[in-house]
């Protein structure tokens, strides 16, 4: 045992209470994440800002109890790594130029662009206290891939649907450069103190079949395998979010990831069921729930605790909403640990 819980989870040891860790967890619904990103004048400008960046890392752990801590960078660092351009506008989004045929000659990996991003690592890792686990994390590459090629996230994906259909050699090819971008991306994370890394493969849900087969299931494969020779004892979490229920089982079966992240549309009962049991799940409570608050988000939280813990790791099923009041951030993870402490006591006095 060590005295990371989230750890001893993802690296199957018994433990008796539940790791908690919330994904976005640093970010605008925390006034002070607003001031420092204010005072980095703009999103990309705090990634690569290690001071600032490790300090919003941190955040969130001085505020609440929790048991990990994100580096605190962007799925689409990878991309300006590779020189894409990269914008993010205000109340918009991410904007890239997209990448063509005719322009994938130009991306070309330049892993010094991101030395702040590991200096963030570096930081947290002198700073953090010594029972939270020190989380890096990196896109899955077909979500990686759908913000290259379409440019953009909000007005939906359906260039780079088309373009996997009508151009799959262009496909392979980029998604050929991601792997190899993204797992010298993770590596440096992890030399510089990454624990444990998650994959977030948000847009895994837009493909099914044949083609999540090959977009999501294959490329996750040989990311996992390629990062296991180098580091066989970082385990990876995996969040295909969106999946189908079967991919979500295959996914869990064929990819090699050492724990299953669940997005809130996988039912508590299901998982339960049909993928409990092989490897830590994650997941899985509503980001809106936690927007309301009260009763209804406890329910919730005590129904995730009851039917999957305690080797679950208890997180969202998307990231924390901007407009969360902090103040229930705070009152789910109070309730968590008072439930826990509870269910201590009522066996130890059996
Ligand atoms: O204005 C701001 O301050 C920027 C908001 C913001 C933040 C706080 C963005 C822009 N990215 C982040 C940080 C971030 N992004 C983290 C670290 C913080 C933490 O988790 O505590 C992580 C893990 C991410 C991952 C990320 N970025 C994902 C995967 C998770 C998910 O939300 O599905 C995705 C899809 C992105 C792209 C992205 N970055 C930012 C935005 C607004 C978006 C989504 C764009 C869209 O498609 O609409």
């Amino acid at each position: 045992m060590t005295d990371k819980i989230l750890l001893d989870v993802l690296k199957g040891k018994n433990v008796n209470r539940m790791p908690v860790w919330l994904m976005r967890q640093a970010g605008r619904y925390l006034p002070e994440y607003r001031r420092l990103r204010e005072k980095a004048g703009s999103f990309l400008g705090l990634c690569l800002n290690a001071d600032l960046a490790a300090m919003v890392a941190l955040q969130p752990v001085s505020r609440f109890e929790l048991d990990a801590a994100i580096l605190f960078s962007d799925i689409l660092m990878v991309p300006y790594g590779l020189g894409q351009q990269l914008e993010f506008r205000e109340k918009e989004g991410p904007f890239l130029e997209p990448v063509t045929p005719d322009n994938i000659k130009n991306l070309v990996w330049k892993a010094e662009k991101l030395e702040p991003v590991f200096g963030t690592m570096e930081r947290m890792k002198q700073k953090l206290p010594g029972h939270v686990a020190r989380l890096g994390f990196a896109g899955g590459l077909w979500t990686v891939a759908c913000y290259m090629v379409e440019g953009r996230g909000k007005s939906g994906f359906s260039r780079v649907m088309k373009t996997d259909v009508e151009c799959p050699g262009f496909m392979d090819r980029l998604m050929d450069i991601l792997n190899d971008a993204t797992l010298e991306y993770i590596g440096r994370q992890i030399e510089a103190g990454a624990e444990a890394i998650q994959l977030f493969d948000s847009w895994a849900g837009l493909l099914k079949g044949k083609r999540f087969r090959k977009r999501v299931l294959e490329p996750t494969k040989a990311l996992i395998e390629a990062l296991k020779k180098e580091y066989p004892g970082v385990p990876v979490i995996g969040f295909p979010r969106g999946a189908r229920l079967e991919d979500y089982k295959k996914f869990r079966d064929m990819t090699g990831v050492d724990a299953l992240g669940l997005d809130q549309n996988v039912s508590v009962d299901y998982a339960r069921a049909a993928l409990k049991g092989k490897i830590p799940l994650q997941g899985n409570l509503d980001p809106e729930l936690l927007v309301t608050g009260g009763d209804k988000m406890k329910e919730s939280a005590a129904y995730i605790m009851d039917r999957l813990g305690p080797d679950h790791i208890f997180n969202l099923g998307h990231g924390i909403r901007p407009e969360t009041p902090p103040g229930n951030v705070a009152g789910l993870v109070d309730f968590l640990r008072a439930r826990q402490r509870q269910h201590e006591n009522s066996r130890s006095s059996v």
